[in-house]
């Protein structure tokens, strides 16, 4: 017989997992969570995607999506209420240039900012001044537009939030003291969504006996998350209005 519902293995602070729960919720396609500590995956996680990533989530069919992007259009693609779809072919392509960047150089220099040690490097501020040219350009769109997919969230602002929440907190002070005004707000209106906060429950390890977990847990009307983006975009910093302006948005 098959499962009810997909599943979803999914780690808490996993940036990839991150944008997987968020489409998700975004998408409203209900799925059975089991969390996983990376150090102890389950049999089931490894027998479906031996690469043993996470997130990794098993359709009904038992049809298995190892890739954290490829859950995302999944998921939109079945249902997508905020309307996070590129609209057409060339927005789509834009916003994969921007998540092949995220996920490519700028996750490479992340990695070297938080751990330096693994890299033989004292401290990771060379690969910090690497990632700020990244972070540079995504303000620099976000001042012009409002998001990176435009006038509204969509799918490359969810699918790279994560990432550049990761990069602020190594050094919060130092993020707040660069001059990335449309980033910084980009970032606090996410990080302060009723989405994030639906995405970033506290689950315990998941583990064959236990009832299952559904995901998402209701959250934010669809009406509510619109209202949202719309908040978060007329209250962009008056310079970077102007500036926005100034890009000729
Ligand atoms: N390309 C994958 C990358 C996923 C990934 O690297 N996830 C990390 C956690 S953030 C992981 O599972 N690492 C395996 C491990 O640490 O054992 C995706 O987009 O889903």
């Amino acid at each position: 017989m098959p499962a009810p519902y997909p599943f979803l293995y999914s780690f808490r602070r996993c940036p990839y997992a991150m944008r997987a729960r968020l489409a998700l919720a975004a998408s409203g396609m209900v799925c059975e969570l089991r969390e996983v500590v990376l150090a102890q995956k389950p049999q089931g996680l490894l027998q479906a995607s031996p690469k043993g990533t996470v997130p990794v989530l098993i359709q009904v069919d038992g049809a298995v999506l190892e890739q954290s992007l490829d859950i995302m259009l999944w998921a939109l693609r079945g249902n997508d209420p905020l309307h996070w779809l590129p609209g057409d072919e060339a927005s789509l392509q834009d916003a994969m240039r921007w998540i092949t960047q995220c996920d490519g150089s700028f996750k490479r220099q992340l990695d070297g900012y938080k751990y330096p040690q693994r890299h033989g490097l004292p401290d990771g501020l060379e690969y910090r001044t690497q990632g700020a040219c990244f972070l540079n350009r995504l303000n620099l769109q976000l001042l012009a537009h409002g998001f990176l997919a435009g006038k509204y969230a969509g799918l490359a602002d969810m699918a790279i939030a994560p990432f550049v929440r990761q990069f602020a907190h190594v050094d919060p002070v130092w993020f707040a003291n660069q001059d990335w005004p449309a980033l910084q707000h980009w970032l606090t209106a996410f990080e302060t969504s009723a989405l994030f906060e639906q995405v970033m429950g506290k689950y315990a390890a998941w583990h064959p006996e236990q009832p299952a977990v559904m995901f998402p847990t209701p959250g934010p009307t669809t009406r509510q998350e619109q209202v949202l983006s719309l908040e978060m975009h007329a209250a962009l910093p008056q310079g970077a209005k102007v500036a926005a302006a100034l890009c000729g948005a």
